[in-house]
C-alpha cells in the first residue's frame, strides 16, 4: 500500500480509537439510547476527554515503538508508569492491582494468573489491543502471538488472550483493505472464523453475520451484548463497524447507542473503522476536540515508520 495512504489509516484508528472512547465515556454504564441523542451529546462536549481505553493503547503504542517490538517487561513498566502519572482515567478494577503485583517483584508475565483466577477475560485487553493489530498486520501468525503476550500483562485467561487476538485481527484486515474499496461483510466475517481459535468466539462470529440486518437494537444487545466481558464486547465491536462500514461516524454514534460498556466498544469499533477508512474520515469538528490529539497523532506516524524498522514478518 502507498505510504501515505498506510500513514492516514494509523492516524485513523489511533485518534479513531480515542474519540470513540471519549465520546462513549459520558454514556458509559447506560442504557440504550437514540442515535440522535448521542449525536447531540457529541455537539455539545467542548472537549473529548479519552479513559483508559485510549490511555493503555497510548502505552501499547510507546511500547512497541521504543523497544522497536514486543517487549513484556517495558510494556508493563509503561503501563505503570502511565497509570500513575494519570490513576484517574476510568481504569477496570483488575489492572492497578496487577501493577501493584508487579511493582512488589512479581513477573509481568505471571502477575495476571492471580486475578479471577485463572486470569481475567475483561475487555481491557482489547480494548488496547489496536497498535498491534496496525504493526503486525501482514503476518496475523506473529500478529496472535503479541496479541498473546501483551494481553497477558493483565489479561491472561485464554477468552481474555483470544478476544485481543480478534480485536487485533479485525484491525489488520481493516487496514489491509483500501480505504476505496467497499469492505466484503462475508469475507471479513470469514476470515475472523478462520483466525479465530476458540469455540464460543466463531459462534459469536456466527451470530455477528445473522444480525447485520438486524434493526432492533435490544436484540443486538440480548445476543451480541455490551458487558465488559470480552465475549460480550469485542463481537458487539466488530458488528458494530460491518453493521456501516463506510462511516466511521455512524459506526460510533451506533455503538454508543447500544449502551452498557459505551466508552470500549465505540473505542474497539472506533479503531477498526479508522483503520479502514482512515483519519480523513473521522468528522474534523470531533478531531479537533480531542485531548492530546497532537501526542496521538505523533505516535500513529511513528508507528507507521515502525513498520518499516521492526521485524513484523
Ligand atoms: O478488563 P478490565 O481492564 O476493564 C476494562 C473496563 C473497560 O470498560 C474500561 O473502559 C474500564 O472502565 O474498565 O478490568 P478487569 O477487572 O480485568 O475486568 C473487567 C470486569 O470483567 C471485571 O470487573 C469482572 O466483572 C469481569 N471479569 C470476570 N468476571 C468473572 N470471572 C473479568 N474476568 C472475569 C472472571 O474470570
Ligand atoms: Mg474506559
Ligand atoms: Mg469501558
Amino acid at each position: 500500500m502507498h505510504k501515505r495512504k498506510l500513514r492516514l489509516k494509523f492516524l485513523g484508528c489511533l485518534v479513531g480509537t480515542a474519540i470513540g472512547d471519549a465520546l462513549g465515556a459520558r454514556r458509559e454504564g447506560r442504557g440504550m439510547s437514540r442515535s440522535e441523542d448521542v449525536v447531540s451529546l457529541a455537539e455539545k462536549l467542548e472537549q473529548l476527554i479519552y479513559t483508559d481505553d485510549t490511555h493503555m493503547t497510548i502505552g501499547i503504542a510507546e511500547s512497541l515503538i521504543e523497544s522497536k517490538g514486543f517487549n513484556g517487561e517495558h510494556m508493563a513498566q509503561t503501563f505503570i508508569k502511565n497509570y500513575e502519572a494519570e490513576p484517574w482515567r476510568g481504569y477496570g478494577p483488575g489492572p492497578p492491582r496487577i501493577f501493584g503485583m508487579i511493582k512488589s517483584g512479581e513477573a509481568w508475565y505471571s502477575a495476571a494468573n492471580r486475578l479471577y483466577r485463572g486470569g481475567s477475560f475483561g475487555n481491557g485487553s482489547a480494548m488496547r489491543v489496536a497498535p498491534v493489530g496496525l504493526l503486525y498486520s501482514r503476518n496475523l501468525e506473529k500478529l496472535r502471538r503479541i496479541a498473546y503476550q501483551s494481553s497477558s500483562i493483565t489479561h491472561s485467561h485464554e477468552l481474555g488472550k483470544e478476544e485481543a487476538a480478534l480485536q487485533a485481527c479485525a484491525v489488520a484486515l481493516a487496514l489491509n483493505t483500501p480505504s476505496d474499496e467497499e469492505i466484503d461483510k462475508e469475507t471479513f466475517l470469514s476470515r475472523l472464523q478462520n483466525f479465530i481459535q476458540d469455540r464460543l468466539y466463531k459462534e459469536k462470529v456466527a451470530q455477528i453475520r445473522e444480525l447485520l440486518g438486524e434493526q432492533d437494537k435490544a436484540k443486538v444487545v440480548a445476543v451480541l451484548g455490551n458487558g465488559m466481558e470480552a465475549p460480550r464486547s469485542v463481537p458487539t465491536a466488530i458488528y458494530c463497524f460491518l453493521r456501516q462500514p463506510q462511516s466511521y461516524k455512524d459506526t460510533v454514534i451506533y455503538a454508543i447507542s447500544l449502551g452498557g460498556d459505551t466508552d470500549t466498544i465505540a473505542a474497539m469499533a472506533g479503531a477498526i473503522s479508522g483503520a479502514y477508512r482512515g483519519i480523513e474520515a473521522v468528522p474534523s469538528e470531533w478531531r479537533a476536540k480531542l485531548e492530546n490529539r497532537e501526542y496521538i497523532e505523533a505516535l500513529a506516524e511513528n508507528l507507521a515508520t515502525s513498520v518499516n524498522n521492526v521485524n513484523v514478518e
